[in-house]
């Protein structure tokens, strides 16, 4: 018997650590199904040996435990903040579905409203007589804390509602969560600046609601969705919970377009697959899809069990994160020449793939996690990108230091430390054999000259081969030379040099993309060519032109300087224009570099 209350305690033990570091620390230690599976097991093991059930047992309170970094404000949730079950699979769903339909005994079928489950925090938002004038945290469930200063800062969220039949109080729960662009751009800013890098959005979420600064969180760029009601006093609501919404959204609140009725439980299963399919191009994270029960009078049929209410569900996603072992870390050269750590490991399926490899963001992610082979990791892979270690879970007791190269491991050359020692960077542009394959791959990919047939495998082997040298070689490519590539026979080779011949025709704005001058995306390429028009103009154009097209910067116009100011760059533009006769239709209309873009704002 003792065995098992030491087996009940070191489980509560493990989870409140848990807990704590996920609620307080916005770091996780073990992947979220890890953690779901350690309190299932704690809560099974606790219904059978009810004497061991403490108060402050992990099962006993939801989410976060009510201690803070910060002397903040306590809040109490007149009506309490319920948490999700969750459902992991088709089976586990319609055997919620049964039950559903077994307890209300209702011969008319029953209308579900199925949702996107965003990966956020829980705020409830107080609105008194159309103003906001309180914003909390979920808590335990029942106490949260006092965030409306730093929930001012999220523009989506009005102050004052708008529309008629507002309720005198009103208490809108919804999920306050970052923009994956914005979790990268902030990220990118707090590398450059030596600031702490969060590993996912979700704690970069949790992190800026939870500053003391309100001036720090508005930098962050929090976004917001609503997706239910607290107290309503002094006032209706609608007895259906997507009119609920739909009000919401008359009244100025932000909720989701993906919100669906379904009938049947074989529309519901279509739509969590068609979420399943569209989440990788969703600008946030989701987690899997909330189905509930759309007549709110039935909702309170059902009612509520301590923690969770009996009408609604989470239906989960497969997890996208693994625990894996480290065995090797090797630098990649990338198009700028910045090293970028990689890491070997050992394969794990996640989502249906198998990973055996996943980047750091840069060399000083991997002084800061203090990452050495043979180390568990956390895994994560999300959408298409390149899988990233997350944390780590268990250091090996003989791991192995990681040895930092002190030369190029693509071409040798002397490596330059990076301001704030973030990263390491060879300066040998394209020379170094790893930059050119790079800078090739981009300059022929689809959203630049769009190059059909040519990959990283045959620009691999034209550079090696050195058929290849700077960008312009792959134009003077002839069939004898392609057909030395392994697979490549005299027709495709033919194919290949009629696929360069046809992209020569392009616009401006691609090529210039092509040319691979960091930090010039596609937007910032568009915005080039609309303000200069020709490429003499922009050639010539100083810092003080640049900085006036949209979105450019010092920084960025420095860059672009610099690049242009290159010998070897401004001989490459100039083959590939003069030479080779790389063309577009000129532009017309742009605001050329006379014209300042302030003076015809003005
Ligand atoms: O998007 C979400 N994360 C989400 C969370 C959602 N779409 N709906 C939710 N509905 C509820 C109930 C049914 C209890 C009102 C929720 C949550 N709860 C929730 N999220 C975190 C704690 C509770």
């Amino acid at each position: 018997m003792d065995s098992i209350k030491d087996q009940i305690t070191n489980l509560q033990i493990l989870l409140r650590y848990y807990q704590y570091q996920y609620h307080i620390m916005d770091q996780s230690e073990v992947p979220d199904f890890e953690y779901d599976k350690l309190i299932d097991e704690l809560r099974s093991l606790e219904a059978k040996y009810p004497q061991f059930i403490t108060v402050n047992s992990p099962t006993q309170c939801v989410g976060a435990p009510i201690i803070s970094l910060n002397d903040v404000k306590k809040v109490y949730h007149e009506v309490p903040m319920l948490s999700l079950d969750n459902v992991m699979d088709k089976h586990s769903y319609l055997a919620f579905h049964k039950r559903i339909e077994n307890e209300l005994q209702n011969s008319d079928p029953i209308t579900f409203c199925c949702e996107l489950k965003f990966d956020g925090l829980a705020v409830s938002l107080l609105y008194e007589q159309g103003k906001l004038v309180m914003a909390s945290t979920r808590g335990d469930g029942h106490n949260g804390e006092n965030i409306t200063n730093n929930i001012r800062t999220i523009r989506s969220i009005p102050s004052d509602l708008k529309g008629v039949n507002i309720p005198d109080r009103l208490e809108v729960r919804g999920e306050a969560f970052m923009l994956l662009s914005s979790f990268k751009k902030m990220n990118d800013e707090a590398l450059f600046s030596g600031h702490k890098v969060f590993s996912n959005p979700r704690n970069a979420a949790a992190g800026s609601l939870r500053q003391t600064d309100p001036r720090v969180t508005i930098k962050r760029q929090l976004s917001f969705i609503c997706y239910g009601l607290g107290l309503v006093e002094g006032g209706k609501v609608s007895t259906s919970h997507i009119e609920c919404l739909q009000q919401f959204q008359n009244w100025g609140l932000p909720v989701s377009e993906y919100t669906r009725l379904c009938f049947t439980t074989n529309e519901i299963l279509k739509y969590y697959h068609q979420i399943q399919v569209s989440r990788p191009l969703l600008d946030y994270e989701i987690d899997g899809i909330v189905i509930k029960i759309d007549n709110l009078l039935l909702q309170k049929q059902l009612g509520s069990i301590t923690r969770t209410p009996r009408w609604a569900v989470a239906f989960k996603f497969p997890a996208q994160e693994q625990i894996t072992i480290v065995r090797d870390i090797e630098f990649q050269v990338g198009r700028t020449g910045v090293l970028t750590p990689v890491a070997k490991l050992d394969p794990v399926h996640i989502s249906g793939v198998i990973v055996s490899s996943a980047t750091l963001h840069n060399t000083s992610a991997l002084h800061r996690l203090g990452l050495k082979i043979g180390d568990s990791v956390i895994v994560r892979r999300s959408g298409d990108v390149i899988p990233q270690i997350i944390s780590i879970t268990n250091r090996s007791s003989s791991g192995l230091s990681v040895i930092i190269p002190t030369s190029c491991p693509a071409c040798g050359s002397v490596l330059q430390y990076l301001k704030g020692k973030i990263g390491i960077r060879c300066t040998n542009g394209l020379v170094c054999s790893a930059q050119l394959k790079a800078a090739l791959k981009h300059f022929v990919s689809r959203r630049a000259l769009n190059v059909r047939g040519i990959g990283i495998r045959i620009i691999t082997q034209l550079v090696d081969k050195k058929y290849v040298t700077t960008l312009s070689d792959l134009f003077f490519l002839k069939v004898n030379q392609l057909t030395e590539i392994e697979h490549i026979g005299p027709i495709t080779a033919q194919k290949l040099i009629n696929e360069l011949e046809k992209a020569k025709k392009t616009t401006f704005s691609r090529f210039l993309y092509a040319l691979g001058i960091s930090q010039i995306g596609q937007t910032t390429s568009d915005n080039l060519v609309a303000y200069f028009g020709t490429l003499d103009t922009l050639i010539q154009a100083n810092i003080d032109d640049l900085t006036e097209v949209d979105g450019i910067g010092t920084v960025v116009a420095n860059r672009i300087r610099n690049f242009l100011d290159e010998k070897n760059n401004r001989q490459v533009i100039r083959i590939l224009v003069d030479d080779i006769g790389i063309h577009w239709t000129p532009i017309v209309g742009s605001f050329q570099k006379t014209s300042s873009r302030k003076s015809l704002l003005k």
